[in-house]
């Protein structure tokens, strides 16, 4: 049996991975039947909040309030100008934006965004879509569904015909968190719930998740959770809704649960969604809830670099955790590079070594475009090392892992 030769490991390695459909297990993009909730075009991607970041740091006398008064268009102009003409857009969330613009044929020179504005005004949902999951070369995205959001909400009790490419996944971190802050949007919904976490509550938020993995036909339920979770926690609401209801809904249903836990949100208000920063998390809870629920399947995604290391041990403890993604402050060629490389040494092919978390559509193409060729490059790298021990590699062998790896069905 001939093996790749050493020399060709990276064009190959990068080649099938490139010409690989694969699935995204967490993003912010929806199906266009949704509506308004399906954010894409030139003036989203540019008002990614990533960028608001980055232009209050280039103009930091700008007024919070007088930002956010601007329309969305002049936000965007004045990001455009800031961060990509008065400077070199050198940032990631900069790259991105150029490497979306390259791949559309857009000027990434631009001194405007006209011309980009005319290119979008072109295009329908549903057609943008196409063409951006055929630029991105994926076949099937996970969404972040809030039956909380006002926006998101009436599209589902509409009910629509599904697209297929978009999987349903129920987000409980907006019900749960400051517990009983839902409460009111659960009443009205016609859940029979109170503030306290009675039998009646109980069973009146599992109906609201039995109700909602069904309409949604979740493929899995996730919480975003704060550095400072818990578990067990005997004084804390967040305790018992995760024992009582989030995880015997999901052993019910034989779902996952995805627990991505680090954001610190809003430590500065006036950024709103992007004032959220990331503080390390206590790895014993994660142990304890893969412990108390040894037969639920745990997505994990932790944002701080130092808790990587730590998830990546403790999942060779559990067998019930998946590791996913470089999430958020993670998502950085470097971080991506360094993570994957732990991760390929310590769990072999036994984890997911991606998700774009995309908030606008067209940043699928560049968040799959930047992590295909470091993902390629560090594979390449270890399959280099097993080669000098004189192991085979052919280029099934390498079809083979990264669809173990990327071909997710949850
Ligand atoms: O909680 C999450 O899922 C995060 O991804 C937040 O949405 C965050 O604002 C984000 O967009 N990160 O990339
Ligand atoms: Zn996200």
């Amino acid at each position: 049996m001939a093996g790749i030769d050493k020399s060709s490991i990276r064009e190959t390695v990068g080649r099938i991975l490139q010409d690989t459909q694969l699935v995204d297990v967490h993003t912010h993009v929806y199906d266009p039947e949704l509506g308004p909730v399906l954010l894409w075009g030139i003036d989203e991607l540019v008002t990614y909040h990533y960028l608001i970041a980055e232009v209050f740091r280039a103009r930091p006398e700008l007024d919070y309030d007088k930002f956010w008064a601007m329309s969305k268009q002049d936000q965007a102009d004045l990001i455009w100008q800031e961060l990509f003409v008065k400077r070199s857009p050198i940032s990631e969330a900069c790259r991105g934006v150029l490497t979306v613009m390259h791949a559309l044929g857009l000027d990434p020179n631009a001194s405007d965004l006209k011309g980009a504005r005319s290119f979008f005004k072109e295009q329908t949902a549903r057609g943008y879509v196409d063409k951006v999951f055929k630029l991105s070369g994926i076949k099937k995205v996970y969404m972040t569904n809030d039956p909380m959001d006002d926006m998101e909400r009436p599209g589902w009790e509409k009910g629509f015909e599904r697209d297929e490419r978009f999987m349903g996944v129920l987000r409980l971190d907006p019900t749960f968190m400051e517990w009983p802050k839902s409460i009111g949007k659960l009443q009205a919904m016609g859940y029979d719930v109170e503030p306290a976490l009675s039998g009646k509550t109980i069973a009146g938020i599992r109906k609201y998740i039995n109700d909602w993995c069904d309409r949604l036909d979740a493929r899995y339920m996730a919480i975003s959770l704060p550095p400072t979770f818990r578990y067990p926690d005997k004084n804390s609401t967040m305790t018992t809704l995760v024992e009582k209801t989030l995880f015997p809904s999901a052993v019910e249903r034989g779902i996952p649960v995805a627990l991505m836990i680090g954001a610190r949100r809003l430590v500065n208000p006036g950024l709103r969604l992007a004032g959220d920063a990331v503080g390390k998390v206590n790895i014993e809870s994660i142990e304890r809830l893969a412990t108390d629920f040894a037969d639920t399947r745990l997505l994990v995604t932790l944002l701080s670099r130092e808790s990587m290391h730590e998830l990546c041990v403790t999942s060779r403890k559990f067998k019930n955790i998946t590791p996913f993604g470089c999430w958020w402050f993670l998502n950085n060629p470097s971080l991506i590079r360094e993570i994957t490389s732990m991760r390929f040494e310590l769990l072999g092919l036994g984890f997911i070594p991606q998700h774009s978390d995309a908030r606008v559509l067209d940043q699928l193409i560049y968040k799959w475009t930047h992590s295909r060729r470091i993902i390629a490059d560090v594979m390449a790298e270890k399959y280099a090392d097993m080669l000098d021990t004189g192991r085979l590699l052919t280029e099934s062998d390498i079809k083979k892992d990264i669809d173990l790896m990327f071909d997710v069905t949850l």
